[in-house]
C-alpha cells in the first residue's frame, strides 16, 4: 500500500509575542506545524496506527489534540444579534463637548480613537441570511484612553418595549416558535404578532420595523442610534441627557421587499460581502456622529418621558449636533477571534458618560455582562485581544478564574494594604478625581413594581412616524403589515393588531384591513389619548441619500459579439461616480466581443442575478440576445431589475429580451450608445413612478 505524502510548505508561522500570547503570520516558508504546546509535528496526514491498516492508537496525542480542538470550535451563538459582520476603524472628534462631559474622547478635538463596529440582525441564528426584515444592531466599541466605551445601538431610534422585564418575552415571541423550530429570521408568524397585539407600547417600533429601514441596502447605508437616553457629566458633576446618533455618509438606503427576499437566496451573505469588499477596495464606510443634548428642564417640557425607550426626540425641535466621524478602514483578520468573540457591554462607559434611569437600559446594564459568561465561558473574557482595553492599561485586584491569561505578580490582591511600606508593590489604588462617577441624581422614592403614568402614551409617536412618511413609504409600510399579518394564522390576532392601528391612523388601519380582506374591528382602548405632533421629515428615508452612484454597484450583462466600446464607456462613467461594475456573462469564462477581443466575466448569469445590483445594463449582440430568450435566468435578470425599479440601460439588440421580460418604456429604461451619460441619472435612484405599474401595494 502506498504511503501518503506529507506536506507542510504553507503552514502559518506561530510567533510568540509579549505576554505569552501567540499569533500567526502566513509568510515564513520554513514554518512548521506544532501541537498547541509547541511540539513539532512530523506527519499531519496520517494518524498513528498499529500496522498500516490500523486500528488507531490512543497514544496519538497529535490526532487527539487536533480532533478535540475541532470538537469544541463552536461557542454558543448570541441569544440575539447572532448574525453579525464587523470592521475596525477610527473615531475622530471634530467638535468638543467639554461643556457637557469630561470624557477625553469627547473633548479632545482631532483625537483619533480606535474602534471596532459590529452590525447584526436580531432574530436569526449565526448562519441565517443577511436580508430578512429585521432591526439591525449597530454596536461600536471605542478603545478610549479612559477605558472601553461600548455604544450598543440599533439602526432604529426606538425599541419595542419599555421595561427590560419584557425582553425575554419579546425575543421568545419573535424567534423560531418553540415547538416547531421555525420560522428562522422572520417576524411574520403567529407568536410575534400575538405578542405585539397585546403590547400597545410596541406600536411605534412596529411602524419603524414595517418601514423600509428594516430592509437596508447595505450596512454602510444605515443610520445608527444609541436608543436609550444616557447622561453626559462634566467636570463640575453637572449632568445633561443625551441621545447618540450615527449618520451614514452614503445616505440611508433600502432594498424593495421582494428584492430582499430574492437576495436571501441569491447571496445569503449580501451585507457581509458588501462591507468586506468595500473596505478591501478602499471605499471606507463613514458615519457622522451626533448628539442631542437636553437639560432636565428641556426634558421636562417634552410631551413624553425621556426615560421611555419607545419614544424619540424629533430632531426638528431638538437638532442633532455633529461632533465627530467614524471611518471603518480594516477588515477583521479572523472572524471568530474578533467578530464572534467581541463582547459589547452597555456598562462600558468612560468617566463623563453616565446612564439614565430608563428601565430598559437598567436591565441591559445587567444582561450583557451576564450573557458573556455562557457565551465566552469565563469571567476573563475581557482579556481576549478584541475585548482588551487598548487605549489604556487595565489593572485591579481581581485574580484567577477560568482561562486567566495574565500572570499577575506579587502579593497585593487585596485593598487596602500597606505592602508598600514594606517595600513591596501595593498594587493600584482608586482614583476619586479621575475615576468614573455616577451623577448624583435624586430618585423618586418608594420601591414600586409599576409603569410610570408618563409612559402611557403608546400611539402619538407611531402616528408621528406614519404621517411623516412620503406616500411611497406609507404604501410600503402598509404593505409590509399586510404581508406579515397574512402569514399570521390567527384571526383574533390580526383583529387585535388592526384595532391598535386604528389609534395610529384610521387610513392606515383601513389600508391594512383591505389588504387582508377582513373587516375593520373596533378601535382598541388607548391608555392615553394620542396627540398630533408636527410632522418630522427627518424620519423619512426617501430623499435622504445623495444623488450619486457612490458606493453602489452596476451589473452589465454581456454576450458574445457585444459592443466593447459601450461596455468601456459605461464602466468609465460608473466608476467615475465611485460605484463598481460587474460583468455578467452566460459563461464564467467571459465573452468574445465584436471585433474578437475577449472580455472576462465577474459572474455567471444563473449565479449573478440582477437583485444584487443597483442598476443594470444589457450590452448584447443580436445572436447573443436570441440565445438569452430561452434562458429564464436572463429573463429574470431583466424582469426583476424592472420590478425592483432599477434603471436598465440597453443596446438596441436587447429589445426582444426587454419585451419578453415585460419591460415597458419609461424614464429608467435607457438606450445605450457610446456615451453612457443618459444612463447615470436614473441609475442614481429607483424609478418610484414605475412602482404602481408593477406592484399591488396596500
Ligand atoms: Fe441587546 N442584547 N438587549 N439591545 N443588543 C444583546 O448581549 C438585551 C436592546 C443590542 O454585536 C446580548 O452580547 C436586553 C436594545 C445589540 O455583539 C444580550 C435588552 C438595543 C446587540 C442583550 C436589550 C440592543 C445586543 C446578546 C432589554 C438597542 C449585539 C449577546 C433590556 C439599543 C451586540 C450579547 C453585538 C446583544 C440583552 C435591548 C442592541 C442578551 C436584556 C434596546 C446591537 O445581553
Amino acid at each position: 500500500m502506498a504511503k501518503a505524502k506529507t506536506t507542510r510548505a504553507s503552514a502559518p508561522k506561530v510567533v510568540p509575542v509579549a505576554g505569552g500570547e501567540t499569533h500567526q503570520t502566513a509568510s515564513d516558508p520554513n514554518a512548521r506545524i506544532t501541537t498547541n504546546h509547541g511540539v513539532p509535528v512530523s506527519d499531519d496526514q496520517n494518524s498513528l496506527k498499529a500496522g498500516p491498516r490500523g486500528p488507531a492508537l490512543l497514544e496519538d496525542f497529535v490526532l487527539r489534540e487536533k480532533i478535540q480542538h475541532f470538537d469544541h470550535e463552536r461557542i454558543p451563538e448570541r441569544i440575539v444579534h447572532a448574525r453579525g459582520s464587523a470592521a475596525h476603524g477610527y473615531f475622530e472628534l471634530t467638535k468638543s463637548l467639554a461643556r457637557y462631559t469630561r470624557a477625553k474622547m469627547l473633548t479632545e478635538v482631532g483625537e483619533r480613537t480606535e474602534v471596532f463596529a459590529r452590525f447584526s440582525t436580531v432574530a436569526g441564528g449565526a448562519g441565517s441570511v443577511d436580508t430578512p426584515r429585521d432591526v439591525r444592531g449597530f454596536a461600536v466599541k471605542f478603545y478610549t484612553k479612559e477605558g472601553n466605551w461600548d455604544l450598543v445601538g440599533n439602526n432604529i431610534p426606538v425599541f419595542f418595549i419599555q421595561d427590560a422585564i419584557k425582553f425575554p418575552d419579546l425575543i421568545h415571541a419573535v424567534k423560531m416558535e418553540s415547538d416547531r423550530g421555525y420560522p428562522q429570521a422572520a417576524s411574520a408568524h403567529d407568536t410575534f404578532w400575538d405578542f405585539i397585539g397585546l403590547m400597545p407600547e410596541a406600536t411605534h417600533m412596529i411602524m419603524w420595523a414595517m418601514s423600509d429601514r428594516t430592509i437596508p441596502r447595505s450596512l454602510r447605508m444605515m443610520e445608527g442610534f444609541g436608543v436609550n437616553t444616557f447622561r453626559l457629566v462634566n467636570a463640575k458633576d453637572e449632568a445633561v441627557f443625551v441621545k447618540f446618533h450615527w449618520r451614514p455618509k452614503l445616505g440611508t438606503q433600502s432594498t424593495c421587499w421582494d428584492e430582499a427576499m430574492k437576495i436571501a437566496g441569491a447571496d445569503p451573505d449580501y451585507h457581509r460581502r458588501d462591507l468586506h469588499d468595500a473596505i478591501e477596495s478602499g471605499a471606507f464606510p463613514e458615519w457622522e456622529f451626533g448628539v442631542q443634548v437636553l437639560t432636565q428642564e428641556q426634558a421636562d417640557a417634552l410631551p413624553f418621558d425621556i426615560l421611555d425607550a419607545t419614544k424619540l426626540i424629533p430632531e426638528e425641535s431638538h437638532p442633532i449636533q455633529v461632533v465627530g466621524r467614524m471611518v471603518l478602514d480594516r477588515n477583521p483578520d479572523n472572524f471568530f477571534a474578533e467578530t464572534e468573540q467581541v463582547a459589547f457591554l452597555p456598562t462600558n462607559v468612560p468617566p463623563g458618560v453616565d446612564f439614565s434611569e430608563d428601565p430598559l437600559l437598567q436591565g441591559r446594564l445587567f444582561s450583557y455582562q451576564d450573557t458573556q459568561l455562557s457565551r465566552l465561558g469565563s469571567v476573563n473574557f475581557h482579556q481576549l485581544p478584541i475585548n482588551q482595553a487598548k487605549g489604556c492599561p487595565f489593572q485591579n485586584l481581581q485574580r484567577d478564574g477560568h482561562m486567566q491569561m495574565q500572570v499577575p505578580k506579587g502579593r497585593a490582591n487585596y485593598e487596602p494594604n500597606s505592602l508598600a511600606e514594606a517595600g513591596e508593590d501595593g498594587g493600584p489604588r482608586e482614583d476619586p478625581k479621575g475615576g468614573v462617577r455616577t451623577a448624583p441624581v435624586a430618585t423618586d422614592g418608594g420601591k414600586l413594581r409599576l409603569r410610570a403614568e408618563s409612559f402611557a402614551d403608546h400611539y402619538s409617536q407611531a402616528r408621528l412616524f406614519y404621517r411623516s412618511q412620503t406616500e411611497i413609504e406609507q404604501a410600503h409600510l402598509a404593505s409590509a403589515l399586510v404581508f406579515e399579518l397574512s402569514k399570521c394564522s390567527f384571526g383574533h390576532v390580526r383583529a387585535r393588531v388592526l384595532g391598535n392601528l386604528r389609534n395610529v391612523d384610521e387610513t392606515l388601519a383601513e389600508r391594512v384591513a383591505n389588504g387582508l380582506n377582513v373587516a375593520l374591528p373596533a378601535k382598541s382602548a388607548a391608555a392615553a389619548s394620542p396627540i398630533d405632533m408636527k410632522a418630522s421629515p427627518a424620519l423619512r428615508i426617501l430623499g435622504k441619500y445623495p444623488d450619486s452612484l457612490m458606493g453602489r454597484s452596476v451589473g452589465i450583462l454581456v454576450t458574445d459579439g457585444a459592443d466593447g466600446a459601450v461596455v468601456k464607456a459605461l464602466r468609465k462613467a460608473v466608476e467615475a461616480e465611485g460605484a463598481t461594475v460587474k460583468i455578467v456573462a452566460p459563461k464564467v469564462g467571459g465573452v468574445t466581443l465584436k471585433g474578437g477581443q475577449a472580455l472576462a466575466a465577474d459572474g455567471q448569469l444563473a449565479g449573478t442575478p440582477s437583485v444584487i445590483f443597483d442598476a443594470v445594463a444589457l450590452v448584447v449582440s443580436e445572436v447573443g440576445c436570441a440565445e438569452l430568450l430561452s434562458d429564464s435566468a436572463a429573463i429574470d435578470f431583466v424582469h426583476n431589475a424592472f420590478v425592483h425599479l432599477k434603471a436598465i440601460g440597453h443596446s438596441p439588440q436587447a429589445q426582444p429580451l426587454l419585451d419578453k421580460a415585460g419591460v415597458t418604456p419609461d424614464a429608467g429604461v435607457v438606450a445605450l450608445k457610446s456615451d453612457a451619460g443618459p444612463f447615470l441619472p436614473p441609475a442614481r435612484t429607483r424609478q418610484w413612478d414605475r412602482e404602481p405599474e408593477v406592484r399591488m401595494l396596500a
